[in-house]
């Protein structure tokens, strides 16, 4: 990255020897991971370059539009609208949670027995390594796991303005009661941030934006149930992950671009992989940038990865917000019923999962699920027992695992995965 960003980086208060070791890491895992591909489409060229700029570029635009007038708001979940942010004259942005960083440090301050989500984001600005993090004018906690809600108490010191939204635990009238409360609240927040109102046309437009972003999505993954497949798995969860850093209309329009390219592909039966390959759908715990590591594991072992059931893939994005109401009220309405949906493993019972995971394996045409459930989550472990004895009764084949972000585990893993790929074939 350029010698450029490196005053900037400084002036954001980074660790620049840590940000470098950072940097070396994770651009040698891409080019490990990402660049060594085989036939990869042209329009990833688009994502190889966010990612050569995702510390660099794209930080550059962030303070271009802080300089601007605008906000800068980070968070770690899928429950926190972008379409109140947006329409609040806000940008809003993913934290990173993707790479064990200062683990030492953290665990000074979080037990050992912590996931490596929660973790990492507590690495990254221990370390002071991201720059997301370093820019954003208010950070949005959330309270849905336990691991989250504690340690947002303790985050609460170490940053300038940490916001922590409720979030219901059941699927319940009262539990949609909440969440509209706390998207009222949330609006109010954002007003009182930025100083704009959040009127209806903004409120319209926002959710079309972000509606934009997810009809892409949509596409791209439509485009995998095509057999072969035309892009890997690897590349696929590339494009959901940078969903949550680019700029909205500029990501929509690029995963677009990628898609033409994709319908070709389809049409002339070329794949990443052939048409044998094991078809896998992963579901479980999100993978946030740059946690590519059971997907590399899986498509180097012979099988593609044809649907992620995660927040960083469909489970985030599956529906759209309805964009017809005529008043606020109408519209915090539709986004409330937009993401009460979400079936995130915080919520108890959680049957809407299993129904989705099945769904997803009979439309992406799967051959079998990996469940992937990071270590001392206790949300997505616990589930995955439910999951692994429903897929069972389908007679549709399980694997579960369990990881952290660490290498050491690689080996075991790999010997699973090809004994369950072995299996499927
Ligand atoms: S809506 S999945 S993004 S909470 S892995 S921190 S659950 S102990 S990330 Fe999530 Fe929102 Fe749910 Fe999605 Fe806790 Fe588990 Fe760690 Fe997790």
């Amino acid at each position: 990255m350029s010698e450029g960003y490196r005053l900037m980086w400084k002036n954001l208060g980074l660790d620049l020897n840590a940000h470098d070791v950072l940097l070396d890491v994770l651009g040698k895992a891409y080019t490990d991971i990402y660049l060594s591909q085989k036939n990869r489409p042209e329009g990833m060229g688009y994502f190889d370059f966010v990612m050569s700029e995702v510390h660099g570029l794209r930080i550059q635009e962030l303070l271009d539009e802080k300089a601007a007038g605008r906000k800068i708001v980070g968070s770690y979940c899928v429950f926190v609208p972008e379409e109140i942010v947006l329409s609040a004259n806000a940008t809003l942005v993913g934290l990173c949670s993707g790479a064990e960083f200062a683990t030492e440090e953290v665990e000074k301050i979080l037990p050992r027995n912590t996931c490596a989500l929660i973790k990492s984001s507590f690495g990254f600005k221990l370390g002071k390594v991201c720059p997301y993090l370093e820019c954003a004018d208010m950070i949005v906690g959330e309270n849905t796991c336990d691991g989250k809600k504690k340690s947002y108490e303790i985050l609460n010191e170490l940053v300038k303005r940490l916001y922590v939204m409720d979030l219901p635990q059941m699927k319940s009238p009262a539990g949609k009661e909440l969440l509209k409360s706390e998207y009222y609240r949330f609006k109010s927040e954002m007003e009182h941030l930025t100083g704009a109102t959040i009127d209806k046309e903004r409120l319209k437009n926002s959710i079309d934006i972000v509606n934009n972003k997810r009809k892409a999505i949509h596409r791209l993954a439509s485009l995998r149930k095509a057999d072969p497949t035309p892009i890997s798995g690897l590349d696929a969860l590339l494009a959901n992950q940078v969903f949550f850093y680019d700029n909205p209309a500029r990501f929509t329009e690029s995963v677009n671009k990628l898609c033409d390219e994709l319908e070709n592909r389809v049409e002339s039966k070329t794949g990443v992989f052939p048409a044998s390959a094991p078809r896998i759908l992963i579901s479980g715990c999100p993978m946030a940038v740059p946690n590519w590591k059971l997907p590399w594991i899986i498509e180097t072992s012979g099988a593609v990865v044809v649907g992620e059931e995660s927040c960083v893939g469909e489970r985030g994005t599956r529906n759209l917000v309805d964009s017809t109401g005529n008043t606020v009220d109408e519209l915090i309405n539709a986004i409330v019923e937009h993401y009460f949906e979400i079936d995130c493993a915080i919520f108890t019972p959680n049957p809407d999962r299993i129904e989705h995971i099945v769904e997803m394996v009979k439309s992406y045409k799967a051959d079998g699920v990996i469940h992937y459930g990071l270590q001392f989550c206790q949300p997505y472990t616990i589930e995955s027992g439910k999951v692994e004895k429903e897929l069972q009764n389908r007679k549709i084949p399980a694997l579960r695992v369990e990881t952290d972000y660490s290498q050491t585990d690689v080996g075991q893993l790999k010997t699973r995965v090809e004994a369950f790929i072995e299996m499927l074939k």
